[in-house]
């Protein structure tokens, strides 16, 4: 069946907000005298902002901490990561990415974000692609987050497209792992070509123009 739309998680793949994740997730886990390193950090890709406090509370030793006082360490985070997020520019989008989300609209295909962040639209803002997608899916329109498919069958829905139609690109196996079960394609980049479950990988975004031109499954 023809691929008729491309689904692009946001963190990570189209921006590199996740080594400000880090820094605000290093600067709460300081805070609270909990280990917390890159390798732990990479645990949270694609991964929601309460299941990613979770995992950095696994090397946690205090005393048993209620969910008021997770919310409260969870906003926190969220307040350093704004901070750096402000200082986001429309230079923090490569050529690359331009070049491949313009081409896509030129052949044709419907574009949306799926992501489970609920800073989606403060990034698309800070650096210049907001009004660039059909359909923005995140984690303000979302019950369930990745590896569930919610995020990205509900971007399939708001472009009015079937499941079998979409390819999602994603650099969390997560975010492979809901593509999968969406029924969707999967393109994953970065940290998710390890993951051995995509059906493509690639090493820049814009090798997405030559797969959607020549595949069988695209063409
Ligand atoms: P927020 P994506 C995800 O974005 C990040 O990869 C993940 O690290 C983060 O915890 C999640 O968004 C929630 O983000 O705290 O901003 O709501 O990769 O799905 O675009
Ligand atoms: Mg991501």
């Amino acid at each position: 069946m023809k691929i008729d739309s491309v689904i692009f998680d946001l963190d990570g793949v189209l921006v590199f907000s996740d080594k400000y994740h880090y820094l605000a997730w290093k600067k709460m886990a300081d805070e609270i005298g909990v280990y917390f390193d890159e390798e732990i950090n990479n645990r949270l890709r694609g991964v929601s902002r309460m299941a990613s406090l979770e995992i950095i509370l696994e090397n946690y030793n205090g005393a048993p901490l209620s969910d008021v006082q997770k919310e409260e360490l969870a906003a926190k985070k969220n307040g350093y990561y704004r901070e750096l997020l402000a200082n986001m520019q429309p230079k923090d989008v490569s050529d690359n990415v331009r070049y491949t989300l313009d081409q896509l609209k030129k052949d044709g295909y419907k574009i949306a974000i799926g992501s489970s962040s609920k800073n989606t639209k403060f990034i698309l803002e800070r650096v210049g692609l907001n009004g660039v997608f059909d359909a923005i899916s995140d984690g303000t329109n979302i019950v369930n987050s990745k590896p569930d498919p919610e995020v990205f069958l509900k971007a399939a829905g708001f472009l009015e497209s079937e499941p079998g139609r979409c390819l999602v690109v994603e650099d969390s196996e997560s975010g492979i792992d809901a593509a999968v079960a969406g029924g969707m394609f999967s393109a994953a980049i970065g940290d998710a070509t390890k993951c051995g479950k995509s059906d493509y990988c690639i090493n820049r975004l814009s090798d997405l123009v030559g797969i959607l031109g020549t595949d069988k499954y695209c063409s």
